[in-house]
């Protein structure tokens, strides 16, 4: 009887390794500790209904907002898997002000880390999927200890990101510029097993549209004329897109990459920036997104083209199927203004 491959995914990350004949094993290192990162903040997650973690605890983050107690964790979960292995010369997370320097008594390498440990994080007591964000870049700046300089990079030059959704089944999903590979964890061996082979965003893709629709008052006249449209109340008549919109980022760009349409977070009135990070949320998406077919954008230009000038700076983030995010840019531009 023939046998099917299983790929898990250490496996698949040494065969790419070996597409790269200078490679040091230090990236791969680097994933190989983030799977294991992600394999213990899955077991926390599906607990925590069960054990007392849940709850606020009772501080804002730099962003202003509640931290879970998850969110500690699963911080923690990532640094300490990080930190001592010799493969980075800093961190940079959603949960902290600065950049995060590895400690003096372990070495130093030549990546960076740049991490939104659990995103989403208003869903977790309502048992909406929710996930771990990644990206990682090579060191520029001289010296041994990783400085702001490498960590504010644009996002083509990162060398690999992606996620990590904690749903129905937990998957890891990555691209280091070869394709975007996806894992399903399969609890029973507590190994990611390649489920996902080279994913390709749909063509024709799916109609969806994904937006968090009440803002439609504090949003620009191209954003509503763009939403109008896309439910078929356009300027020409046009068959109305379903809408799917879950509130937590991992999720809504998940679905989007596997079944096609348009995920958009746009800037409005009361975040004239927009809400997403563009270091932790929009880049790794927008790399996921490239190489799978798609495209991601500001609404003026892609995300991967932006020099970031700080470390939580925000962005507004339109993401998915090629043809959609062109369109979403023609609107947006037609009339750009925010509402007074
Ligand atoms: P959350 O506030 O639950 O942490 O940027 C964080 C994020 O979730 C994203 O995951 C999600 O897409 C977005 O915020 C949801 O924002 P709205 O509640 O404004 O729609």
């Amino acid at each position: 009887m023939a046998e099917r491959a299983v790929v898990t995914i250490d496996r698949h990350i040494i065969e790419e390794e070996r597409k790269f004949p200078h490679a040091t094993g230090r990236l791969s290192n680097i994933l190989t500790d983030l799977a294991l990162a992600a394999k213990m903040i899955q077991r926390e997650v599906a607990q925590a209904g069960l054990v007392d973690i849940l709850g606020r605890a009772g501080r804002e983050n730099v962003q202003g907002e509640q931290v879970e107690k998850l969110d500690e964790f699963a911080q923690e979960v990532i640094y300490n898997a990080m930190d001592h292995g010799g493969n980075l010369c800093c961190m940079v997370s959603e949960e902290h002000e600065d950049v995060i320097p590895i400690p003096d008594r372990f070495p130093t390498g030549d990546y960076v880390l740049i991490f939104d440990p659990l995103d989403g994080s208003s869903n977790i007591d309502v048992n909406v999927s929710i996930g771990t964000v990644f990206s990682i870049y090579r060191k520029v700046s001289k010296g041994g200890r990783g400085t702001l300089q490498d960590c504010l990079q644009p996002g083509r030059a990162m060398v690999a990101g992606g996620y990590v959704v904690y749903g129905s089944s937990t998957m890891l999903v990555y691209s280091s510029g070869t394709g975007v590979h996806g894992f399903t964890l399969d609890p029973s061996i507590g190994e990611f097993l390649l489920s996902h082979p080279n994913i390709r965003m749909p063509e024709p893709p799916q109609r969806y549209y994904s937006v968090n629709e009440a803002y439609y008052q504090r949003w620009s006249l191209g954003q509503r004329r763009l939403v109008d449209c896309l439910k078929g109340m356009g300027e020409k008549e046009t068959a109305p897109f379903r809408t799917r919109y879950i509130g937590s980022l991992v999720a809504d760009f998940h679905r989007t990459l596997l079944k096609g349409g348009i995920f958009m977070y746009p800037r409005d009135t009361a975040s004239p920036e927009g809400k997403l990070r563009l270091l932790y949320e929009a880049v790794p998406m927008a790399l996921i997104c490239e190489q799978a077919g798609g495209r991601a954008s500001d609404g003026e230009r892609d995300i991967l083209d932006i020099v970031p000038t700080g470390l939580h700076q925000r962005t507004p983030l339109y993401v998915g199927s090629r043809e959609f995010v062109d369109m979403a840019e023609e609107f947006l531009q037609r009339d750009p203004e925010l509402p007074c």
